[in-house]
């Protein structure tokens, strides 16, 4: 019996050790994505280029400040839960490490009724039913409804 807990937590101690040996090697390969805080988009109002990005555990997005005006800051209930909360100030640009695996909301504080939102995807997200529940204003409604299409058929 003794014998058995032993091995089970020897087994647990390497799983630990394979996780912090993923972790550590995971800067020499961590990526830097970029997204542009728009007045003009393509599609035509102010927004985010592009509103819905992949990236990997370890990964930064750099949330460039492209035209003045606007931020980027996560939307309560709308991160995984024990992440860190980011917010940026008007007209600056923000670097964003993500390290919790899951799905990010956040918005344009200034313009989040008129739409400006966008999502973070960090690895396999699980946690999209609970971003889809948060009650949204104004033009934000129908933009994140596009986004979570976007991430459900990525
Ligand atoms: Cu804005």
């Amino acid at each position: 019996m003794r014998h058995t807990i032993m091995r089970h937590a020897l087994s647990a101690s390497l799983f630990l050790a394979s996780l912090v040996a993923a972790g550590a090697a995971s800067p020499a390969n961590a990526a830097t994505v970029d997204v542009r805080m728009l007045s003009h988009t393509k599609e035509g109002g102010r927004g985010f280029d592009p509103a819905v990005v992949h990236i990997h555990s370890g990964d930064t997005v750099h949330f460039i400040a492209a035209d003045p005006g606007h931020n980027v800051q996560s939307i309560p209930g709308m991160i995984p839960e024990g992440a860190q909360g980011f917010s940026g100030r008007i007209g600056h640009d923000l670097n964003v490490t993500f390290t919790k695996p899951g799905l990010y909301g956040y918005k344009c504080l200034p313009h989040y009724f008129l739409g400006m939102v966008g999502l973070v995807e960090v690895d396999n997200a699980d946690n999209e039913a609970k971003l889809k529940a948060v009650s949204q204003p104004g033009a934000a409604k129908a933009r994140f409804a596009k986004l979570f299409d976007d991430v459900d058929h990525h």
